[in-house]
This record gives structure tokens, C-alpha cells and sequence, in this order.
């Protein structure tokens, strides 16, 4: 198998550029702030770091709707602050790579202005247009974002089609011209001197060749666009391209964010030799939370079931081993906070429960991402009220459910959103007890979580039993004991509901990883743990052998 590439020994540590650190006051964070941080990335240990779109852009999905390829959003700052802050990245071997978002742009974008006048321009087969069927939308597909995907415009007599927000159209792929304007402006951003892209749900650009009416559920009124679009027929064409037009000679990581897409599909997507991606992000373990109730979508507050996340995460490390390439992540900007969905956010159990999810994800195969905030066990928002969110998902989602539907009540709806919404990953970085944590000397965009008073950087770097201590470690590991990179998995004990056990091997050496889930002692025995074994980390100070305490970790190494 082959496992020499940089990026498969590599961390990357996620910045939201919104919610890191402001420099001037205004309440957003920027680059300048960035810049000033990167010593604290570094301390930390990760390689690279991955930015959330930073490029102009009206803000309707904060940063998913860009404006302008080619230039910074002022709310963040300047070209001249995007340069100054990739140098200094790289003068301490930091990595920087940008989030590309190409499956739609925002409607403000040249590119659609142009597009929407008239049916015969540069740009105008740029978007994807149809014209009304019987005076109506084109078909039923319904959005991410809820609502039809098809929006008129009168110019045009024409609707275009947008599967996230309306000021999200989406970029026709068919069109070679386009394609090339993709190309060039990854290009643009290469010879600047990125390491690498993340690429927004990039399995998404391929349209199917039928445009027919697709298959409600749960009662809603459309038929759901991701499924229908998701792995469309050139998609495997189109990275190629891009890999050829854009990756070829340089030593870039690039990941795609391909929601549904199943271990067949990142066998293509992220293969060791296809030559389109190196890896990326699926998303099963992120829809494993109990469903109840599927006529509310994500929306619940249900607990993953143990054996449902062992089935889920075995089933990609086993299926992509030696084929292709894993990312490992438990958080990003549309997620919950992981220490208070899949872990205890209680002052008991936080930081012993965010190291055990450490531990379990940082000794799989595959590269980590760290989501800021995570190295800190930073929890979810729980915010009490509709008028706390930011985020147009969660706003979108309650009016949807609560006002026009009646499907939930509105207390139960915020108990969802507290639970589920993306905003509780987007609450200002912690980093010290000053007034809104350190992130901002105004009013921060979205509320610093009051908890900032215990849970913040300046405390933990300075405390050597700290979650962030025992991330460096973990990354530390990675670095140095090549089994956490080469070795295959298999799982220990599939049904046990308790108890999370895992064995990586390569040749004569044997890593053997076990979490405990619970707030409960459970006693395991492994036979796997043979004479010798090495304690490499564990969330408690000794070793209690077969005992393992409230959400105990550890990680055992077995050399010949
Ligand atoms: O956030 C989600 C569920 O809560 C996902 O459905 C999400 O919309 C999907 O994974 C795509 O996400 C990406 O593209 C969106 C953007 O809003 C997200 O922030 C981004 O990560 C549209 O560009
Ligand atoms: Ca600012």
C-alpha cells in the first residue's frame, strides 16, 4: 500500500476565519488575527491549515456564496494580509489550503450577472438554465436550504438552479468554458503559493442527464437535490481534468467534501492511483444520531448509538485500506461540537470524554482534522432562544418545521437547533478570560459561549493535563509511530455497546486502541494486549490494566 505521501502523515488543524480572532475590533474575526495565532497552531502541532472561504462574498452562507474568485472578502482583509499571512505560515512550515467552492458561486458574482442578461453572452451557459415547463419551475428537486431549487428570472424568461440558497446558483460543469475559469482560478491561488484545497461539496457538479421529476419523502413537497445530484456521471471526468489542468507537478493536499458518497464512490474520489483527489470528507458517521423522526431531516436530539459508529467507521477504514485515503474528523463548521454529541459536556466528564473521542479518531488510518475550539474540548452553544442563531440552515429549518408546517412546536424545535445547529461550531474561538474570551475587544458576531471563563487557551496551554496537551500528544504520536499511518484495522468486540476497541497492524507491530463510552467502570480483557505493550497515552494517569473508568482511553503499542 502506499502510504509515503506527505499528507498521509499530516494534521490539519480547521480555521473558520469568522469565529478565530479579530484584530480591529469590529467583531469579525480576519487574517490579521490569523497571522497572530499561528505560533498557537504550531504549538499544537498540526501541518496545515485549512481555511473557510476567505474570498469576497455577500455573506448569505458566511463565505459560501463568493462574489469574487480572485480577491479577499474585506471583512477579513486584503490581499497584501492573505500573502503576509502565508508567509509567515510557511516561515514556520505551515501549510495553508484554501476552501474552493465551485459547485455554485453567489449571484452577485460577475460571472451570474453576466450569465442572467441575456441567453447569448460569454457566461451565458456559465449557470444552469432551463426554461419554465407550463409556466412553472422546471421540475420538483427541493434545496439544501429548503424551498424549490429553480428561481425565475425575468431577463432571462428562464429559471436557473441553485441547490443551496437562492444567492447560490450553480455553475453549469457541462460547459468546457467554465470548467477552464475553474481551472485558472485554482491556478491563480497555486501560483500564490497554496498548499492545497478543500473542495466544496464537490461531488455535486456533475448533473444528471435527466432532468425529470424526482421522488419526495416525509411529506415534504420536493424531492431532495443531494440525493439526486450526488456522484453524477462525469464527476470522475471532471477531477481528472482538474487534476491534470490544476494538481499535476505540485505536492498539494486536496480533499472534497462528498456528502453521501459511499466507500465505492471515495474508492474513485480519493484513490491511491486514479488521480483525482487524495481524500475525502463522507459523512455517514455524521448522520448516525437516532432519527425519529425523518419528516424533521438532521433535526433531532437523539444520542449515536455505539455500535452503529463501529459499523459505520470500520466499514470506510476497512474499505478504503490500501486503495484509497481516509480523512479522520469529528467536527467542522456545520457540526455540533463532538464532546457534547458523541462525548459528556458535563464539568465531570468534559475533558476526560473530548480525549477518549481523541484518542479513538487520532489511531485510525487515514489524515485528522482538527476543527478549532476541538483541541480545547469546546462544547456546543446550547443556545436558549431563535433570535441566538445566525446561520440561515438553522433559521431556514425552524420556519420550515415550526411556522408552515406545524410538524413541532417551537420549544422543541430549539431543542433540536441547541442540539443539531451548525452555529455551535461557529461560536467564537476561546482564548483567554478577558472580556469575549480574547476574540474581539467589540461585539462579537455570533455569542462567545459564557463557558470561556474555564474552557480557553491561555488556560490550557498552560496546563500539562489539558485536552490540548493530550491532542499534541496524539499528533505528536502520529508523527513519530509509523503504525498510526500504515497499519490495516480490524475491530474488536463489534456488538459490544459499551466499550469502542480497535487493533492497527503492520507486520510484527500491533497498535490496540480502547475508548470507553461510557460514564460507567466496565472491565475488558483483550487477548491482543500481549507481554510488552507499551502504553503510548491514555486520559488517565495510570494504568489500570482490564479496568477501564469513565470514558477511559488508551493506546498500547506491540512491537516484535
Ligand atoms: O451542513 C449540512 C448539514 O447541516 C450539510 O448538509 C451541508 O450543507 C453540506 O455538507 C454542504 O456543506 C458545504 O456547502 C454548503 C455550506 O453551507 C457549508 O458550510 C459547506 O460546508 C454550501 O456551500
Ligand atoms: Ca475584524
Amino acid at each position: 500500500t502506499v502510504t509515503n505521501q506527505w499528507w498521509q502523515k499530516a494534521v490539519v488543524y480547521q480555521v473558520y476565519p469568522r469565529s478565530f480572532q479579530d484584530s480591529n475590533g469590529d467583531g469579525i474575526g480576519d487574517l490579521p488575527g490569523i497571522t497572530s495565532r499561528l505560533d498557537y497552531i504550531k504549538q499544537l502541532g498540526a501541518d496545515v491549515i485549512w481555511l473557510n472561504p476567505i474570498y469576497r462574498s455577500p455573506g448569505v452562507d458566511n463565505g459560501y456564496d463568493i462574489s469574487d474568485y480572485y480577491d479577499i472578502n474585506p471583512e477579513f482583509g486584503t490581499m497584501a494580509d492573505f500573502e503576509t499571512l502565508l508567509a509567515n505560515a510557511h516561515q514556520r512550515g505551515l501549510k495553508i489550503m484554501m476552501d474552493i467552492v465551485v459547485n455554485h458561486s453567489s449571484n452577485q458574482n460577475k460571472w451570474f450577472t453576466e450569465s442572467a442578461k441575456s441567453k447569448d453572452n460569454p457566461y451565458s451557459d456559465y449557470y444552469i438554465w432551463r426554461d419554465p415547463v407550463d409556466g412553472h419551475a422546471p421540475n420538483n428537486w427541493g434545496g439544501f436550504f429548503g424551498g424549490s431549487v429553480w428561481e425565475y428570472v425575468e431577463s432571462r424568461q428562464q429559471y436557473y438552479m441553485h441547490s443551496f440558497a437562492v444567492e447560490q446558483p450553480d455553475l453549469n460543469w457541462e460547459n468546457p468554458k467554465l470548467r477552464q475559469a475553474v481551472y485558472d482560478m485554482m491556478n491563480f491561488w497555486v501560483d500564490k503559493g497554496v498548499d492545497g484545497f478543500r473542495l466544496d461539496v464537490i461531488n455535486l457538479i456533475s448533473k444528471p442527464t435527466s432532468f425529470a421529476d424526482g421522488q419526495p419523502n416525509n411529506g415534504e413537497p420536493f424531492a431532495d437535490v443531494g440525493d439526486i445530484i450526488a456522484n453524477g456521471p462525469r464527476l470522475s471526468e471532471y477531477l481528472q481534468e482538474m487534476h491534470q489542468q490544476v494538481f499535476a507537478g505540485h505536492d498539494l493536499i486536496t480533499v472534497g467534501e462528498t456528502p453521501s458518497a459511499t466507500v465505492a464512490d471515495a474508492k474513485q474520489s480519493a484513490g491511491l492511483t486514479t488521480n483525482e483527489l487524495n481524500m475525502v470528507f463522507e459523512f455517514e458517521h455524521m448522520g448516525l444520531d437516532g432519527n425519529p423522526a425523518p419528516e424533521l431531516g438532521k433535526w433531532n436530539d437523539q444520542p449515536v448509538k455505539l455500535v452503529d459508529l463501529k459499523q459505520s467507521l470500520t466499514k470506510w477504514q476497512t474499505g478504503l485500506h490500501g486503495s484509497a485515503w481516509n480523512s479522520l474528523y469529528w467536527n467542522n463548521h456545520d457540526q455540533p461540537r463532538i464532546v457534547s454529541r458523541f462525548g459528556n459536556d458535563t464539568a465531570k466528564y468534559r475533558e476526560v470524554s473530548a480525549k477518549m473521542l481523541a484518542t479513538l479518531l487520532h489511531g485510525l488510518q487515514g489524515t485528522p482534522y482538527v476543527y478549532e475550539g476541538e483541541e480545547l474540548g469546546m462544547t456546543s452553544a446550547h443556545f436558549k432562544q431563535l433570535s441566538d442563531y445566525q446561520d440561515l440552515e438553522s433559521l431556514n429549518a425552524y420556519h420550515h418545521f415550526v411556522d408552515d408546517e406545524q410538524r413541532v412546536t417551537a420549544d422543541t424545535m430549539l431543542t433540536y437547533l441547541a442540539k443539531m445547529s451548525r452555529d455551535n461550531a461557529r461560536t467564537p474561538m476561546q482564548w483567554n478570560t478577558s472580556a469575549q474570551a480574547g476574540f474581539t475587544t467589540g461585539q462579537p458576531w455570533l455569542q462567545v459561549n459564557p463557558n470561556y471563563t474555564t474552557i480557553n487557551a491561555a488556560q490550557a496551554t498552560a496546563d500539562n493535563a489539558s485536552t490540548f496537551a493530550y491532542y499534541q500528544q496524539l499528533i505528536k504520536l502520529r508523527h513519530t509511530v509509523p503504525v498510526i499511518t500504515t497499519g490495516d484495522y480490524q475491530l474488536l468486540d463489534a456488538d459490544d455497546d459499551a466499550v469502542y476497541a480497535y487493533l492497527r497492524t503492520d507486520g510484527p507491530t500491533k497498535l490496540l486502541v480502547i475508548a470507553n463510552f461510557t460514564d460507567q467502570t466496565q472491565t475488558r480483557h483483550y487477548d491482543a494486549l500481549a507481554d510488552g505493550a507499551k502504553r503510548l497515552i491514555g486520559n488517565y494517569e495510570d494504568d489500570a490494566a482490564d479496568t477501564l473508568r469513565p470514558y477511559e482511553a488508551k493506546m498500547y503499542l506491540m512491537e516484535k
